[in-house]
């Protein structure tokens, strides 16, 4: 089964080919030639997940998913949630969106945060979501190079390094995005065996 990930961010890309494996073909946007900014406009990931992956599936018709994932930090009542890609400011920077995040917990004892990810499938015109979620903390400064967005100062529970000090295939055994990823392996490997009417 051919699926197309509707994002434009190569960094998830390149997390969820790496543990789907050759389980299904995986096409990026750019690997299907589609150059598009889908406008996220809604309060929740699940809408946000939505609107792209419904988008991808008008313009081609070919099954796609879509991701989108939210930074939940519990001293700030769970911001910057949905607006984690733009919590500095549109057109920021993620050094930027960091230094905000760190100036504003600064002298803060309650660090508990998570990552949730809502991933949205469609096929055949009928959309099912899954969600995933890694429950850690953030750290006083900035540690490590791998990996993207908040990763340098976002711990998960029961390591002690950031996610940005871990390989991918590290990563990936605490990450939100491919626990929703795994459901949506496992609801499709279904598919297989019964296919939809
Ligand atoms: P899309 O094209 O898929 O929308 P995006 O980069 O806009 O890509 P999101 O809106 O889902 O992605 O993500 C919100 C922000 O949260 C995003 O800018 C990321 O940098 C950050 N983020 C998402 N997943 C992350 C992860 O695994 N580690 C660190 N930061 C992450």
């Amino acid at each position: 089964m051919k699926l197309i990930f509707a994002t434009n961010n190569s960094h998830k890309v390149e997390e969820i080919k790496a543990f789907v494996g050759n389980k299904f073909e995986i096409l990026s946007l750019k690997e299907a030639d589609i150059d598009i900014e889908i406008p996220e406009p809604f309060d929740t990931l699940e809408e946000n997940a939505s609107v792209k992956s419904r988008t991808i599936y008008n313009l081609t018709g070919t099954s796609c998913f879509s991701e989108d994932t939210g930074l939940e930090v519990d001293a700030l009542n769970g911001e910057p949630g949905v607006k984690s890609a733009r919590y500095a400011g549109e057109g920021k920077s993620f050094q930027q969106n960091i230094e905000k995040l760190l100036q504003i917990l600064k002298g803060k004892h309650q660090r508990k945060a998570r990552f949730r990810a809502a991933i949205s499938l469609i096929i055949e015109d009928k959309e099912t979501l899954f969600e995933g979620i890694c429950d850690g903390k953030i750290i006083e400064e900035p540690r490590g190079e791998q990996g993207f967005g908040y990763d340098p100062v976002f711990v998960p529970d029961g390591e002690s390094r950031s996610f940005a000090e871990m390989s991918i295939e590290e990563k990936s055994k605490f990450n939100h995005r491919t626990k929703a990823a795994a459901k949506l392996v496992a609801f499709l490997q279904t598919l297989k065996t019964t296919p939809p009417n």
